[in-house]
């Protein structure tokens, strides 16, 4: 092993005992939360596993950690033993918790190929009458990586409340006894909140329309009767906690004059939103390539051409036919502005541009362009990458990988017996099967991986980054895992299982999307061939022509 690659090693195992120990804070916290009243019990063992993460993160010297980490130690000073936690305290613990968080999320996307992919999540509330169904549900969650708490009284909800914000809440109209007291319970709650928790509303009797609209006004997102299907339940859930998460949106900013350039970059940046500036028209297609913009906004008149021309030469790239492109200038002739917008742009902004006009336009394109694309991109039963979309971020990978030589791998997966599914139970409950592999990955990969349906009930999974051997031990313990959840149909439960082929990257310009895709499809037939249920990473034999393979599958 030469040196460079001995010290990227002991680097990555330093990482992963911070990051690791992070968790540990950040679970911590979890508790505290969960416990109410209790908070006091939970205080020596947080400050414990506290102090411990910065003392690893300065002797890895791994900097954001330490200094989360201090910040975190700092605040616990202020919270006397024996007591609970002082109301003072939470937001700024809060605060510091989610810098540790965000640090952690990171990290962990760039240096841990090789970690379970489980991200911290605030936690989901359960408040039902029947501890049972509570119970079940919980383990359900927990399948697809959200914590769980269900409460059995009002008091020790708003409390678990206030210390830690729910991403959802599931409640029984009738928790609390009486026919309406869940949304008494509700409403009080909200009171507190400037921004409503989305309440996903269960009732055993049929409510009335006086009901159903006093339970939508304090938030109720859904109102469920009669039965709770804990699948259905779970897809809700899932709805609700990743809408939250908006990704900032990432606009280009080509503007010749670099004080204004900077002022952009300043005022997105402020609005959240990540920018990209550059000052010559030339670095415009490599800009593109690199950043892959949702929204482009171009100064009207530079040295060397015009924003107009450059919004042509965008928009001959199939690509980024549909990227929102906001001319500015400080052009005031409207025929102008009337004239550049025939030419490819979406929309005209003015010199001197007011910050807030400005953020306030990128939204709304934004947001529509995002949706649009969504409906080419997505597919509708999943919310996945469709076949094609995958296809070309297969490429885009691959093209990265040429770049910077990294690893790269490409999995397949296909439902087993999946027919079956459906003939025993129906298409409707297949389809929910479907949904519950998606919603799995989703939770179960890192934000840089992508994940595909390729068609039917098969997926396509791209880890950018990724050594074979992590790729194939990550899969096998989604697999695992996966089979052993149980997937409800009426009153009865089954379990399904995937099986799996992967093929990596060889790091010959040779080897394209097709090739890739090719072989890890042959592994996946392998896989199939070995009895199911297994995950199989494409050898050399693979790498053979198909039609020199007896039995491959003719697609
Ligand atoms: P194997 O283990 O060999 O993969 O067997 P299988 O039964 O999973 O494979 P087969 O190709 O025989 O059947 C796939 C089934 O998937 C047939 C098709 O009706 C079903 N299917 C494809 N797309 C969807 C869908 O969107 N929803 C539902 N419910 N079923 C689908
Ligand atoms: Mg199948």
């Amino acid at each position: 092993m030469n040196d460079e690659s001995q010290k990227d090693k002991l680097r990555k195992h330093f990482a992963r005992r911070v990051t690791t120990q992070a968790r540990v804070v950040l679970d911590g916290w979890q508790k505290i939360g969960d416990a109410g009243v209790e908070s006091a019990l939970f205080r020596t063992d947080f400050e414990m596993a506290t102090d411990k993460l910065v003392r690893y993160a300065q002797r890895f010297e791994m900097n954001d950690h330490a200094s989360a980490g201090q910040q975190l130690a700092e605040l616990l000073t202020q919270w006397p033993e024996n007591e609970g936690l002082p109301k003072a305290l939470i937001d700024p613990l809060n605060a510091a918790i989610d810098a540790l968080s965000r640090t952690t999320q990171r990290r962990t996307d760039h240096y841990e190929s090789d970690n379970p992919r489980l991200y911290r999540r605030t936690p989901v509330y359960i408040a039902l009458t029947k501890p049972d169904i509570a119970g079940r549900l919980i383990k359900q969650l927990e399948f697809f990586g959200f914590r769980a708490c269900a409460f059995d009284n009002a008091d020790a909800l708003m409390a678990a409340c206030a210390l830690n914000k729910p991403e959802t809440i599931l409640m029984d109209i009738g928790f609390g006894g009486d026919s309406h007291s869940g949304i008494e319970t509700v409403e009080r709650l909200q009171e507190r909140h400037e921004t409503p928790i989305p309440i996903i509303f269960i009732s055993y009797e049929d409510g009335s329309i006086e009901t159903r609209l006093r339970a939508s006004r304090c938030g109720g997102e859904e109102y469920f009767y009669p039965a709770v299907d804990p699948g259905q339940l779970i897809e809700k859930i899932e709805t609700y906690t990743h809408g939250n998460t908006v990704e900032p949106y990432r606009v280009l900013v080509l503007d010749d004059s670099r004080a204004q350039a900077k002022f952009m970059e300043m005022v997105l940046r402020k609005a959240g939103m990540t920018a990209h500036i550059i000052t010559d028209p030339m670095q415009i297609i490599h800009a593109l390539e690199q950043f892959c913009p949702e929204i482009i906004i171009l100064d009207m008149y530079m040295p060397g051409c015009t924003g107009m021309e450059i919004a042509r030469v965008i928009r001959q790239q199939d690509r980024f036919h549909s990227v929102p492109i906001i001319y500015l200038s400080a052009e005031d002739d409207v025929s102008k502005q009337l004239h550049a917008m025939s030419l490819g742009g979406d929309d005209f902004l003015t010199k001197p541009i007011d910050p807030k006009h400005l953020v306030a336009t990128i939204h709304n394109r934004g947001r529509r362009a995002r949706s649009l694309l969504a409906l080419m991109i997505r597919d509708s039963l999943t919310g996945l990458y469709n076949h094609t979309h995958t296809l070309n971020l297969l490429e885009q990978e691959i093209s990265k990988a040429k770049q910077t030589r990294h690893p790269l791998c490409f999995a397949m997966m296909d439902i087993d017996y999946f027919k079956k599914v459906n003939d025993t139970f129906g298409h409707p409950i297949g389809d929910r099967v479907l949904r519950s592999l998606s919603m799995f990955l989703k939770q179960r990969l890192r934000k840089t991986d992508h994940i595909g349906r390729y068609g039917g009930e098969e997926f396509a999974i791209i880890l950018p980054d990724t050594h074979e051997s992590d790729a194939l031990a990550l899969l096998n313990e989604i697999r695992e895992r996966f089979s052993e959840l149980q997937q409800p149909a009426g009153g009865h439960e089954f379990r399904v299982t995937f099986s799996c082929g992967i093929a990596s990257w060889n790091g010959s310009p040779m080897d394209n999307a097709q090739s890739l895709c090719e072989r890890a499809d042959r592994a996946l037939y392998q896989a199939k061939a070995d009895g199911r249920n297994t995950v199989v990473p494409a050898t050399l034999e693979h790498d053979l022509p198909l039609a020199a393979q007896a039995g491959s599958r003719v697609t």
